[in-house]
């Protein structure tokens, strides 16, 4: 059955702490397999990524077929009706000219002290995209990944995806076509993952890994992050809905399965300030399922992980939305912008009654991979800083040095270390070409 909570029982707190704290991921503990896998891969190179895709996805690979031929992606576009590529197409660009605007700019300036002073933002030289081939196939994350990566400059952009008995999505190769990736290669789990982070015969390694993938993938993002950057570890989708009586509950209720569809340990929520609506917005999920194909997923989730809280008043919503920390929010209120300014925590802030969640998820732009598991307390959806890093740059002129340099001489010397505070001594008492 789904929680359903109300604000005015004396219980409340508890529960709802007991309810934010429940674990819905019961993955199980992989990590001893996948440091083995990657350990051999590291070692042992081309052949130990053969030996486990041969063993996990039953295909066969070599040096000259590990890599997604030019004609096999040519091919895959004829297998994809029209108005797909369209819609894909309409997608990648309204992504690319959303996360462009996001590229950070460069600073530089002299400061009083006469030193110059600069932080320059460069992309990373090579990123490797993660694409799963197993039931959560999305063309539309290819896309997500991928064109901030691209918006970034960065140079070289490499996907794995398994291929399970050879079988490759059509359209995951067209997405990848369209985003402009060329070098794919048919292999997944945490091999592919060692293969990216470590390189082998076949595979020139990468700076940094992004993409969802199953257990196996996620240990093994967990376990090269160092070698690598990787972008964050994603979990199951979650929705909350705040919505005032207002609202259509049928529209409401679709939304709320949008997300529960997904995966049966997804998390659908609804606060209202409304218990007819409440009601109204549950029955309308009862109802809903008697027609949707994923529905013994979603039910499940809504069961199990979904849940109803009725407030006094909306502004009660508040603190606990902050709490729960969603990965997408919708805000189905009257002025949805003056209770999102005291949202600082959620993913992607959906605004208004028409705005449905899963506009996001494909065409509106910004990314869909979103902080889950109440990350977004602390972290951001993907962006193009994912695939980035800043440099600063320092230049002093002798009188600069000669302003700040006996402070670093003063610090060098309490902390012991000789040759830094003589490194700045040895340029202030000297000519550039006298020795010491
Ligand atoms: N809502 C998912 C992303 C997705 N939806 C892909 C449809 N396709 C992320 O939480
Ligand atoms: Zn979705």
């Amino acid at each position: 059955m789904v929680t359903l909570l109300s604000n005015t029982d004396s219980d409340f707190t508890a529960r709802f702490e007991d309810f934010i704290t429940a674990r819905r991921d019961d993955d199980q503990d992989v990590s001893d397999v996948v440091r083995a896998i990657l350990t051999d891969v590291r070692t042992r190179g081309d052949v130990a990524v053969f030996e486990y895709t041969s063993r996990f996805d039953k295909l066969d690979l070599t040096p000259e077929t590990i890599r997604v031929s030019p004609e096999e992606l040519a091919n895959a576009k004829s297998h994809c009706a029209p108005d797909v590529l369209q819609a894909l197409k309409t997608a990648a660009e309204r992504i690319d000219s959303f996360h462009r605007r996001h590229l950070p700019e460069d600073d530089n300036y002299t400061d009083d002290a006469g030193v110059s002073l600069g932080a320059r933002w460069t992309p990373v030289a090579a990123a490797g995209i993660y694409v799963p081939g197993g039931k959560a196939v999305y063309p539309s994350s290819v896309l997500m990944n991928a064109m901030p990566a691209k918006c970034a400059g960065v140079e070289r952009i490499v996907m794995v995806v398994p291929a399970p008995n050879g079988d490759l999505n059509p359209l995951v190769l067209a997405a990848a076509e369209l985003a402009g990736i060329t070098e794919i290669y048919k292999i997944g789990g945490a091999q592919a993952i060692g293969a990216l982070a470590y390189g082998t015969e076949s595979i020139s390694p990468v700076d940094v890994i992004t993409g969802p993938g199953n257990a196996f993938v996620a240990a093994a993002k967990r376990e090269v992050f160092g070698t690598v950057g990787i972008d964050m570890i994603a979990g199951p989708s979650e929705i909350l809905v705040v919505a005032d009586g207002q609202n259509n509950p049928r529209w409401i209720a679709m939304d709320l399965l949008s997300q529960a569809e997904h995966d049966e340990v997804a998390q659908a929520i609804l606060i209202t300030d409304d218990a007819d609506f409440a009601r109204a917005t549950c029955d309308a999920v009862e109802d809903h399922l008697k027609t949707l194909p994923r529905a013994d997923i979603a039910r499940k989730s809504w069961n199990d992980h979904g849940a109803v809280i009725v407030v006094e008043t909306l502004d009660q919503a508040i603190p606990l939305v902050n709490r729960l920390a969603p990965e997408h929010l919708e805000l189905a209120i009257d002025a949805p912008r003056d209770m999102a300014a005291k949202i600082p925590n959620a993913g992607s802030i959906f605004l208004g009654r028409y705005t449905p969640e899963a506009i996001g998820d494909y065409v509106a732009g910004p990314n869909h991979v979103l902080p889950t598991a109440r990350s977004a307390r602390f972290s951001s959806g993907l962006n193009v800083l994912n695939f980035m890093k800043r440099n600063t740059l320092i230049e002093c002129t002798r009188e600069s040095l000669a302003q700040i340099g006996p402070a670093a001489m003063t610090l060098a010397e309490e902390e012991g270390l000789q040759a830094h505070g003589r490194s700045i001594g040895i340029r202030l008492n000297n000519a550039p070409t006298e020795g010491d």
